[in-house]
Parts: structure tokens; C-alpha cells; sequence
């Protein structure tokens, strides 16, 4: 097999990340001169200063700044939209858009137009599949009625079910947090490779989330599975929800182990589904920890230490986690490197 290395890892035709505490801008990144398809900046920072939305969110309660390196060994272009900055390699494409908040007539318009833009700016760059959505809410807690991520909810769901005839096939995995300021943020991949949708049996799909949690439910999977020479499985904003409970209210050491569970479970699961070989959680590559409160940084920090395969990438984000007893919650991106040995 011909690639370069990074870290053990194959640098092969397809998509992989970095996480770097350097705050990046554009050009090939690191020893791997891999082509950086997109940057996002998590800058510690006034919300209110963020002047450039795209590929960029802000907070103040972020403990340090860093980047996140999508890259890819293919030769990059940028463009535009009327509302979305995207850029893209062959297969993949990579895109932002952002929308201050006003008032909640017009988030919930704007968040049903804005995934249309997604889906018709994808569609347009010939990709079929969307793969992977964070979202970034303003306020997530605060109520008009519902909580404002319950509207979230609700408006991105009418935008998947008005595109897409069988809108279940055709969720992404997603993560969507709270953070300070007034913008909604989306960023986004989008995938020409073949990508399967992933879940885990520990948990119920989150759109078949009972009605408690808002007239409707999220429109996400639990991961994509992107089929390329190393298979890549991104994997969503994963917390300690069994079933569709919360589970460990207060304890965020059991929260983060029941997360860690769920993560476990959901790579076995992708294995015995599409016979890849994730293994565990020595497939992790990078881990996002989204934590409530900075002030638990420190055991859970550790707690992932003990857990987690030293080689495993970590950054920590703090921010609001949808469900308001949730503590934590953890997205990451898994390599089939069994897979890549292979081929
Ligand atoms: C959960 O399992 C936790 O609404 O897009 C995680 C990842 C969560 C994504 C979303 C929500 C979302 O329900 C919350």
C-alpha cells in the first residue's frame, strides 16, 4: 500500500482531521502535506466580536483557541453560495453558514432555509450524501413556550422531511450545542464517497425520540461511516442517554463512562452491520469533548486518560449540551485501520 504516515494513521485517498492548538489560515497543514479542505477556528473570545462568522465560533468560556483541520490529498477549491462558504476537494465539500439571531419567528424560518441552502448547495457541487452537521445554537435553554433547541428541532426536521422522501435514510450525524452570543453557526461535509448511516442498539434512534423532548424529534444518525480506502466512521455528539433517558443526573464521572459505553457500543454495532473493523476504542483518532462546565475539565480529563488509548486526539469545548442535565457529551472520528492495512 502507497500513502504517506501520520501517527500511524494511512494518508490515503479520503478525508481525515487534525486537531491543532495553532490557529491556522489556508495552504498545505503539517508534515503530511495533506490539502486542507476546510479550517474551523474555535476562538476564546467576546461572541459579539466574532465579525467573521463562517468557519468561525466564539466564546468566552472557551479555555484556549485551536483549529479544526479537515483534510484531504486532493487539490482544493473554494466557493460561495448566496448564504453558504463551502470549499471542496473530489469527494468531499466542506461548508459554513452562519445567522444572527433576532427573534424566534425568524430563527425557525432561518434554520428551515438555511438546511435548504445545505441540501441545494451540495446538491448543486453533485454531492448526494450529507454526512456530518454541527450545529451551533444561541440561547439552546431559553424558552418561547418550548426551549429553543425544542424549536431547533422542530424547524430542521421540516426542512429534511419537506427534501427528502424517506428523510430517516438521509440524517446525518450531526452535533448541536449551545454557545454564547447570537449566531446560529452550521458547518457541514458533504461526501460523493458511499456513506451508511450508523446506530446503536443502546440507544434509540434519536428521531424516534419519544414526544417529551419536543414535537419533534432530532433529525440526526449516530454516525456516518464514510467507505473509503480507511474507512472513517464520524461519529456524532454521543452523552450518557440510554434508551432516551438521561441517565447519572449530577455525576458527570458516570455521565462520561456511559458515554464512553455508547460509543463502544455504537462502534460494535457499526462492525456487525457493515463488517468493518472498528474494533473498540482504539479506532479513535480525535475526540471532542463538549463539557457544561470548565470546571470539570479536570476529571474528565482524567477519566479519559484512563479510558481512552493514549494515542487518541482530545480537545475540550465548553458549551451548552442540549439536554440541560446533560454534562458532557463527546463526538469523534474512528479509522479502520485493519481496513487500510488490507486493501
Ligand atoms: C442525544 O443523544 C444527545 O440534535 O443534532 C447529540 C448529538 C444530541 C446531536 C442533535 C443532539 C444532537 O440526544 C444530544
Amino acid at each position: 500500500m502507497y500513502g504517506l504516515t501520520m501517527g500511524g494513521t494511512a494518508l490515503t485517498k479520503g478525508i481525515y482531521l487534525e486537531h491543532s492548538s495553532v490557529v491556522t489560515t489556508g495552504g498545505a497543514v503539517g508534515a503530511n502535506e495533506g490539502q486542507l479542505l476546510g479550517s474551523i477556528l474555535f476562538l476564546n473570545s467576546k461572541a459579539g466580536q466574532c465579525d467573521q462568522p463562517e468557519f468561525t465560533i466564539c466564546s468566552e468560556k472557551f479555555d484556549m483557541d485551536y483549529t479544526e483541520n479537515w483534510l484531504v490529498n486532493e487539490n482544493v477549491t473554494t466557493g460561495q453560495t448566496r448564504l453558504i462558504d463551502y470549499s471542496q476537494g473530489s469527494n468531499f465539500l466542506i461548508g459554513s453558514t452562519s445567522v444572527r439571531y433576532t427573534d424566534i419567528q425568524t430563527f425557525n424560518r432561518d434554520v428551515t432555509e438555511r438546511y435548504r441552502d445545505i441540501f441545494d448547495c451540495i446538491e448543486s457541487q453533485g454531492y448526494k450524501t450529507l454526512a456530518r452537521v454541527w450545529n451551533f445554537i444561541p440561547s439552546i435553554h431559553i424558552k418561547d413556550g418550548i426551549d429553543r433547541y425544542q424549536h431547533f428541532c422542530q424547524a430542521r426536521h421540516n426542512a429534511f422531511e419537506s427534501h427528502y422522501n424517506d428523510m430517516k435514510a438521509a440524517l446525518p450525524a450531526a452535533t448541536a450545542v449551545g454557545i454564547e452570543g447570537e449566531w446560529l453557526h452550521l458547518y457541514f461535509i458533504a461526501s460523493k464517497l458511499p456513506v451508511s448511516f450508523c446506530e446503536n442498539a443502546r440507544q434509540i434512534s434519536a428521531y424516534e425520540y419519544p414526544l417529551q423532548y419536543g414535537p419533534k424529534s432530532p433529525s440526526f444518525a449516530r454516525a456516518s461511516l464514510i467507505q473509503q480506502e480507511t474507512p472513517l466512521l464520524l461519529i456524532s455528539g454521543t452523552a450518557s442517554v440510554v434508551g432516551h433517558k438521561s441517565l447519572h443526573i449530577n455525576d458527570v464521572a458516570a455521565q462520561t463512562r456511559e458515554t464512553l459505553d455508547n460509543l463502544q457500543a455504537l462502534i460494535q454495532d457499526t462492525d456487525q452491520q457493515y463488517g468493518t473493523q472498528f474494533g473498540d476504542l482504539t479506532s479513535l483518532r480525535n475526540v471532542k469533548v463538549y463539557i457544561r462546565y470548565i470546571e470539570h475539565k479536570i476529571l474528565i480529563s482524567g477519566l479519559l486518560d484512563k479510558l481512552l488509548p493514549e494515542h487518541v486526539d482530545r480537545v475540550f469545548i465548553v458549551a451548552d449540551i442540549c439536554r440541560e442535565e446533560l454534562l458532557v457529551e463527546i463526538e469523534a472520528v474512528a479509522s479502520d485501520q485493519l481496513a487500510g492495512d488490507m486493501t
